[in-house]
């Protein structure tokens, strides 16, 4: 499991003001230490903004920011193919819908709890407030694990999770889509439940759905090459490019896959991939369609990669993608993968850039030792924001019964990814910390989320 979590005794934050905020949300969120975490993070960003424009440094503002506006949690009953029943928890955070209605994933994973729901959805209120679109943020999901279960035990699953869900979703609402554990299997048992329950075709209640039925172009490999592109700008700045770099990626699920295929459409030489037994290194590059055979195809293991593949590939059992020498490091499969002891590593061989196509991949202590080394660090609220710019698009689509081209689509990504990197930038420029893709992440969503929220009478 991932480590390297800090503990709340060990960081204070620039400011009474911000450190006496910051003890009252753990005061009031105990045993939440991703949530804590996350808080922490954009906290820690705001002290130049706060003084810079005293108008947005209302403490109350600050406090409504951190507290999610609904917290849903239900019980999912289901029954196994052996006529067993089963129970599991579903949470929906609908955390802020200043800038639009609710917007984020569902995720399916055994360690999933109310703690990590909600930073996932303070996340992604800050994401999505940085996209520059109309979405608010939201989160959710189930302590449900899809690994080893029958298509038939998904379905009844979903079905079960929709048939509470449902009440609290709405284009105009509540739009879910899919994160860990959630993909296309799962996102069309999910809508099929909704429209029948609410005999109504609202497409833009889910996005992620297949394309012959209201899905869109490049929805599923949105964040994977959002994550790419955003890098690719980033290396620009420095006057470098992907191509003929080397490339390490953790996980091999959606954002893993499509990060990979990206990365090696500019040039790159990508060495790894991984999933929770472990990582396989290939000498020769990845092989993708063999990638995407065992892993979408066959839903199977990273290690039969390395059985497939011949001499160029090893599996690594336990290992951790982040020992390998690289010149770029993606991590692409969940929070506090890559601790400081990984970025010691990965300094020591002389990576150049991280890009986080996971939420908080990286702890507060990697991403400190990274910034000190100058290493380009792009933060997942930033890079990975191509997937849910990307919902936003099937929304379009949605709402005006549209179907757009590939290239269309396309287009509208490289955009979005250009416009997001440039708003970081340039905002960690005009407050005083050049390069930090960390403040000017935070303080540009905070200036939208704030003034929105002021406006609307802090509610
Ligand atoms: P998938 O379920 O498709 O893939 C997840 C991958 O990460 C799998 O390889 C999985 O391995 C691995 N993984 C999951 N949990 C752990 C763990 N605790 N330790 C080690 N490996 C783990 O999910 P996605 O690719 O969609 O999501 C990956 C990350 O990207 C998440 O942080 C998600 O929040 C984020 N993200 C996803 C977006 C999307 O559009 N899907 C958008 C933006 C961010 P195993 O199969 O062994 O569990
Ligand atoms: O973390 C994320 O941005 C997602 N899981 C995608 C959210 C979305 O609504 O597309």
């Amino acid at each position: 499991m991932p480590s390297g979590t800090r503990t709340r005794a060990s960081r204070s934050l620039p400011g009474p003001r911000l450190d006496r905020l910051y003890t009252t949300l753990c005061r009031r969120n105990p045993g939440e230490p991703e949530f804590q975490q996350a808080a922490h993070e954009v906290l820690a960003s705001l002290a130049p903004v706060l003084e810079a424009r005293p108008e947005l440094a209302d403490p109350g503002l600050i406090e409504r920011i951190a507290e999610p506006e609904r917290q849903i949690i239900f019980r999912v009953p289901w029954q196994d193919d052996s006529g067993v029943p089963r129970v599991h928890r579903g949470f929906r955070v609908e955390f802020n819908s200043a800038l639009g209605p609710y917007k984020g994933g569902l995720r399916f994973h055994p360690s999933l709890n109310l703690g990590i729901v909600k930073f996932l959805g303070f996340e992604q209120t800050f994401k999505n407030a940085l996209t520059g679109l109309g979405i608010g943020g939201g989160k959710g999901g189930s302590d449900f694990d899809p690994h080893g279960r029958s298509d038939a035990e998904v379905m009844r699953f979903c079905q079960s999770f929709m048939t509470e869900l449902h009440r609290h979703l709405g284009e105009h609402t509540d739009i879910p889509a899919g994160d860990i554990g959630v993909g296309g299997r799962e996102i069309g048992y999910l809508f099929g439940q909704y429209r029948r329950i609410t005999n109504r075709w609202e497409s833009g209640t889910l996005t992620g759905k297949g394309r012959e039925w209201g899905g869109s172009e490049l929805r599923t490999q949105a964040t994977g090459y959002g994550t790419v592109l955003f890098l690719a700008e980033m290396l620009n700045v420095r006057g470098e490019s992907l191509d003929g770099q080397r490339v390490t990626v953790s996980g091999s699920g959606n954002v893993a896959i499509h990060a990979i295929e990206k990365a090696q459409e500019l040039g790159a030489h990508v060495l790894t991939a991984a999933d929770s037994g472990g990582y396989v290194l290939d000498e020769k590059g990845m092989d993708l369609p063999l990638l995407k055979q065992i892993k979408e195809v066959e839903r199977g293991r990273i290690r039969t990669y390395a059985d497939r593949r011949g001499t160029s590939a090893r599996y690594v059992p336990g290992g951790r993608v982040w020992d390998v020498p690289t010149d770029v490091a993606l991590p692409c499969a969940t929070q506090n993968e890559l601790d400081a002891e990984a970025a010691t590593t990965l300094l020591a061989h002389g990576v150049k850039a991280v890009a986080e196509g996971a939420n908080m991949p990286t702890t507060p202590g990697a991403v400190h030792l990274l910034h000190r080394a100058g290493v380009a660090f792009g933060p997942g609220k930033a890079a990975n924001a191509g997937g849910v710019a990307t919902s936003v698009l099937e929304m379009q689509q949605n709402a005006t019964r549209q179907t757009w081209p590939p290239e269309e689509t396309a287009a509208k990504l490289t955009a979005v990814m250009r416009r997001i990197h440039h708003t970081c930038y340039e905002t960690a420029d005009r407050f005083g910390t050049p390069g930090n893709y960390v403040t000017g992440a935070n303080i540009a969503a905070f200036e939208r989320l704030a003034t929105g929220m002021l406006a609307q009478g802090l509610v």
